[in-house]
């Protein structure tokens, strides 16, 4: 059920919006529009989920202006240093999941944000921003969309947060999901919101990097409305696990693409 919210601005793309993104000067001062908030009751009805392996350096940046009233999930994927210990002397709740693995740990805080009628997902390594959260969450809020992801436009990318070659994949997977599942996005990025029963109903099975992929081809072959807000995207905060490595990016990129293939190759019902 949508409760219609009337405390929340959006400043991200209105709906069927996700091939008209903005010019560079608008993303820009979208993105940089500090009067887009959340009001209460908006912020109530949301968790934010943040997946979180050795991340106790970036944390505190990631953490680093919450909204006031935003419940917080941080799942602790096993971590040593200490990164749940941080996340609650930061005030959030603090989930462990010692299976590995990025969806595992997205699972996990999406298991346990019960209650919770939309979720956010968010990284906790510093390289997202707050002020995007209206644009993110808004369509969801509003009923005005089922998946909201995150588009991190080049022109609201801190010099060397992507690699080129992770601009490269990207564009190449979204395009696949666009060929696949019918979506219109242009980044397979992070940063998304999406309500809580739709995404249990989804059904998806990756626990590792497929995760956020599968997420979107699921959602396109359900027919569900996904759309695209434009986002900040800032260098990492703390020690670079995947983009700046090879070999955890060569694993990625087989477990992306295994995703792919598993989904061209599924000829069972959608699930929604
Ligand atoms: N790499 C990795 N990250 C995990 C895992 N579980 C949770 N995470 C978190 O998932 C988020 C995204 O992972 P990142 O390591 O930032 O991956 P990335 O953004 O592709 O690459 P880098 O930022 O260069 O490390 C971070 O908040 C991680 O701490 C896991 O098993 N592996
Ligand atoms: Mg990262």
């Amino acid at each position: 059920m949508h409760v219609p919210s009337p405390t929340i601005t959006l400043v991200g793309p209105t709906p069927g919006d996700a091939g008209t993104m903005p010019t560079r000067a608008q993303a820009r001062h979208r993105a940089a529009d500090h009067g887009a908030a959340l009001g209460p009751e908006a912020a109530g009805r949301l968790c934010v989920v943040m997946p979180a392996l050795d991340e106790a350096d970036a944390l505190p940046v990631a953490l680093a202006g919450l909204p006031p009233g935003v419940r917080v999930v941080v799942v602790d994927n096993g971590s040593r240093d200490g990164t749940g210990r941080v996340a609650a002397a930061l005030g959030a709740e603090v989930v462990t999941e010692p299976r590995r693995g990025f969806g595992a740990a997205c699972w996990a805080g999406a298991v346990a944000a019960a209650g919770a009628e939309v979720l956010v997902f968010l990284d906790a390594d510093g390289t997202l921003d707050w002020d995007d959260l209206p644009a993110v969450a808004g369509p969801v809020l509003r009923g005005d969309a089922d998946l909201v992801v995150g588009r991190r436009l080049a022109a609201l990318r801190e010099p060397g947060a992507m690699p080129w070659h992770i601009g490269v994949a990207n564009t190449v997977l979204a395009g696949a999901c666009g060929l696949l599942a019918g979506t219109r996005v242009h980044d397979i990025g992070p940063y998304r919101a999406i309500r809580r029963d739709t995404l249990l109903a989804l059904g998806l099975r990756d626990r590792t990097y497929g995760w956020p992929l599968e997420m979107i081809l699921r959602a396109g072959r359900a027919g569900l409305r996904v759309t695209e807000a434009p986002v900040a995207y800032r260098v990492r905060a703390g020690t670079s696990k995947v983009t700046g490595r090879l070999w955890p990016t060569v694993k990625a990129t087989a477990r992306m693409t295994a995703v792919l293939v598993a989904h061209a190759l599924d000829r069972s019902p959608a699930q929604r």
